[in-house]
């Protein structure tokens, strides 16, 4: 058992000692992460009961036969163009929740921000952040490929990637096969985050993105609490507030916090000791300035992307987050006595106080998908019902 206990977390260690003394760069220093978490859960899956690799290739979801998430920039450029064809075609088909509930959802796209919205405070520094914000990730790609007739998975966006200037990204390049770029250039003096906190000084944008895939689409919903100096929130929350996509790219929040240190501190460093600690740091506090990767990514879009409550607006919220769990994934992968711990409240850095989460709550994503327990979420090779790797 100690012999167990110490070997598990130095798996793959010799992936990284035995590959030639050069300097890796920090996105390869990430993927070597990756790659420790995949060859942990092939060891957890070789120790299991089942006898042979065929058995195991054959059973329900495991290693094998799970579902493969990318980087964005692996995808070719045919891959890219249909997932945003089918982007494109949630945002243009007719909303199916109860008008009732939010009457601004106009189409499916909307149907997912309007949860988001309306759960904000219950989904952020809470004990459900990560397994919330997976399973709306994972119902969102199942909505792409059932909705929409997208055959791949969902992407990431790999944060450590042209950080010195957002602009270049594949992401945000403006080119057809990304998700626009840059807002026009609206004068402003920066975006303070909800607690007053922390500064974004202005980039370049601030305005309508002008260019790339996004640059006719209209937001109905939101925003309900926007971060950007003169951006004047949604007169009702869920109600119909037409606008455009707005970004301010943002190379101060890319290069000062999307850094390696950060993904390391919370995978293998003094952050990954417990989920507690994961959590709070991968997530950002919102209490006392420490913007954290998931919080930073928000920051990088700039414009609507500030919004806690809206930003799942912006199309790169959802390979943001697949980022987040990514990093989750990999925490988990790294940790396996841990992974299926969970801590915090049921409200917003427990304001008001609340309850402890129980992997028994349930989470709900509406008309969106079957509400699930987050005890079925913990493990992205569960089977009930998610079944995926990242590589
Ligand atoms: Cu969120």
């Amino acid at each position: 058992m100690r012999f167990t206990k110490l070997a598990l977390p130095l798996l793959g260690l010799p992936l990284i000692t035995a590959k030639p003394l050069v300097a890796r760069t920090d996105t390869e220093s990430v993927q070597d992460l990756n790659e420790q978490a995949l060859s942990a859960l092939q060891s957890l899956s070789d120790n299991s009961t089942e006898t042979s690799t065929t058995e195991k290739r054959a059973s329900k979801c495991n290693i094998f036969n799970a579902k493969v998430r990318k980087d964005w920039k692996f995808l070719s450029s045919a891959e890219k163009k249909k997932y945003i064809a089918a982007v494109k075609c949630l945002q243009a088909k007719p909303s199916i929740a109860d008008p009732s509930f939010a009457p601004g959802a106009r189409s499916r796209y909307d149907d997912f921000v309007a949860v988001h919205i309306n759960q904000t405070l219950s989904i952020h520094g809470t004990g459900n952040f990560l397994t919330w914000h997976r399973y709306f990730t994972y119902a969102y790609e199942t909505a792409l490929r059932n909705e929409c007739g997208y055959t791949g998975y969902q992407p990431y966006w790999n944060w450590l990637d042209n950080t010195a200037d957002p602009s270049k990204s594949p992401l945000f390049d403006g080119s057809d096969t990304s998700f626009s770029g840059d807002g026009s250039f609206v004068a402003h003096n920066g975006s303070v985050t909800a607690n007053g906190n922390v500064f974004i000084p202005s980039g370049k944008g601030g305005g309508c993105v002008t260019s790339g895939p996004f640059v006719d689409y209209v937001i109905n919903l939101g925003p309900v609490n926007p971060i950007q100096d003169g951006m004047e929130p949604a007169p009702e929350t869920l109600g119909y507030n037409p606008h455009c996509l707005s970004r301010d790219l943002s190379s101060f929040t890319a290069s000062g916090w999307l850094t390696l240190p950060n993904i390391l501190n919370v995978t293998v460093g003094a952050a990954a000791r417990s989920v507690l600690l994961f959590q709070n740091e991968l997530q950002g506090r919102f209490t006392d300035g420490f913007l954290g990767l998931h919080t930073a990514g928000h920051g990088v879009a700039g414009g609507v992307s500030g919004d806690l409550f809206g930003s799942p607006v912006d199309p790169v919220f959802f390979l943001h987050h697949a980022q987040v769990d990514r990093i989750y994934w990999i925490w988990q992968a790294l940790h396996p006595f841990q992974a299926k711990t969970i801590a915090g409240t049921i409200t917003l850095f427990n304001t008001p106080p609340s309850r402890d989460t129980s992997v028994n709550d349930l989470i709900y994503l509406g008309v969106n998908a079957p509400s699930k327990k987050i005890g079925s979420l913990l493990d992205t090779l569960g089977g009930d019902p998610l079944c995926y790797i990242y590589v």
